[in-house]
């Protein structure tokens, strides 16, 4: 008989990449989705897989809707990637990160105790809940966050999966995952918005995009390849956390110069602070500005994961290195933009 998924946040990055992967392996997939204006299916791009996703109404504030869903869908297997994920979002609007991010998984466990107390969990943690503690950071590296995203996603973390591990024994195992990146990804964090943004100015329906810290410092992986360790990490024996990421760190300012490249600019820098312009050698055009409202109260300067642990226990490595990374985005934004005419 298949095993049956259950996944909150299907309709995201992650969950989109992660259902599509388990479909792969023959699971029967389940998932969360909550009401929107709009088409939430829209990551789906795999031909064949979104029909055979089942979806059900619902929603992580709702304690009700989530009763439901285990009850129909029996899992074997919970992953809840369901969250409100942006973390410059979280100082404007931090009761809903605190409502979904924390309340949300607590939500979610308490009735999974209830229904399927036999489902394996996988938590959806982050690396934003290291904080200011200097990288390299990996499961033993003190938690510091800075923002009210990373606090509830860390609150989450020590309350319903090591606190529910401890206490009910509950198979539950928190991923702390660094930054994970692709087409797919939403168009307000970083690394999509300069491929988009870039790809437009190539069609010549922009000139100059903006830009907040400049030199903040991330680990950017492929999220194709992450999904796959979130699957890893419930078919071990016993439940634990692990670090996935790529081990290496490059800055805001990197990842422009990198994908300007792939679309034949190359970038030089001048000024500095709110000054700082990022100039097409090429043509002598200004393509980046910094606008102070893209940066954050409080910023998490570095980030570099050690994933040793997930490669020694179920011997995980990440796959893409971030040049690949840059070029698949970039690449996929070209032919996107020109497809869509995106103004
Ligand atoms: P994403 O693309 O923003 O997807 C978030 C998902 O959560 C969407 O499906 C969204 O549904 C859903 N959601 C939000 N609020 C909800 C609610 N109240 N009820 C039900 N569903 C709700 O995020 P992602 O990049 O795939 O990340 C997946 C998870 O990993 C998140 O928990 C994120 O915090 C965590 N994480 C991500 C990264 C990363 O670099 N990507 C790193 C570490 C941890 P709608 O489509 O309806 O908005
Ligand atoms: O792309 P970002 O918004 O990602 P951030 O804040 O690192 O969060 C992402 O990764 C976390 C894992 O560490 C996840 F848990 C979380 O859900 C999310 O997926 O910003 C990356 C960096 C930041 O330092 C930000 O200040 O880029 C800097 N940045 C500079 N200009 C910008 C911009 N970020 C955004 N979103 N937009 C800008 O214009």
């Amino acid at each position: 008989m298949s095993k049956r998924a259950f996944i909150t946040g299907i309709t995201g990055q992650d969950g989109s990449y992660l259902a599509e992967f388990l479909l792969g392996k023959g699971y029967d997939v389940y998932g969360l989705v909550r009401r929107t204006s709009n088409n939430p299916m829209i990551r789906f791009k795999e031909p064949g897989k979104l029909e055979k996703i089942k979806i059900i109404y619902g929603n992580m504030r709702d304690s009700a809707s989530i009763e439901r869903a285990l009850e129909i869908s029996k899992p074997d297997e919970i992953y809840n990637l369901a969250a409100q994920s942006d973390v410059g979002i979280s100082f404007q609007c931090p009761e809903e990160a605190s409502e979904v991010n924390y309340y949300g998984v607590g939500r979610l466990v308490n009735e999974a105790m209830r229904v399927c107390p036999q489902a394996r969990i996988y938590q959806a943690s982050t690396s934003e809940m290291f904080g200011r503690t200097n990288p390299p950071q990996n499961e033993g590296s003190l938690f510091q966050p800075v923002s009210p995203y990373g606090r509830a996603k860390l609150k989450a973390h020590e309350d319903y999966v090591t606190g529910y591990r401890n206490k009910h024994g509950l198979f539950i195992c928190s991923g702390i995952l660094f930054n994970h990146e692709s087409p797919r990804r939403g168009e307000h964090f970083v690394t999509r918005k300069i491929t988009i943004s870039l790809a437009k100015i190539k069609h010549g329906l922009q000139e100059r995009f903006q830009l907040g810290n400049l030199d903040a410092k991330r680990d950017w992986g492929f999220a194709k390849d992450y999904v796959e360790a979130m699957w890893r990490m419930l078919q071990e024996d016993k439940p634990d956390d692990f670090v996935i990421a790529t081990g290496e760190m490059h800055t805001v300012r990197e990842f422009a110069e990198e994908a300007a490249k792939f679309f034949g600019m190359d970038i030089e820098w001048g000024g500095g602070g709110l000054e700082e312009k990022g100039i097409d050698r090429k043509t002598k055009k200004v393509v980046i500005e910094v606008n102070p409202a893209h940066l954050r109260p409080n910023e998490v300067d570095f980030l570099q994961g050690d994933s040793s642990k997930a490669e020694r226990v179920f011997g995980w490595k990440h796959k893409t290195a971030f040049k690949d990374l840059v070029r698949l985005m970039a690449e996929h934004d070209l032919e996107h933009v020109k497809r869509e005419k995106l103004l």
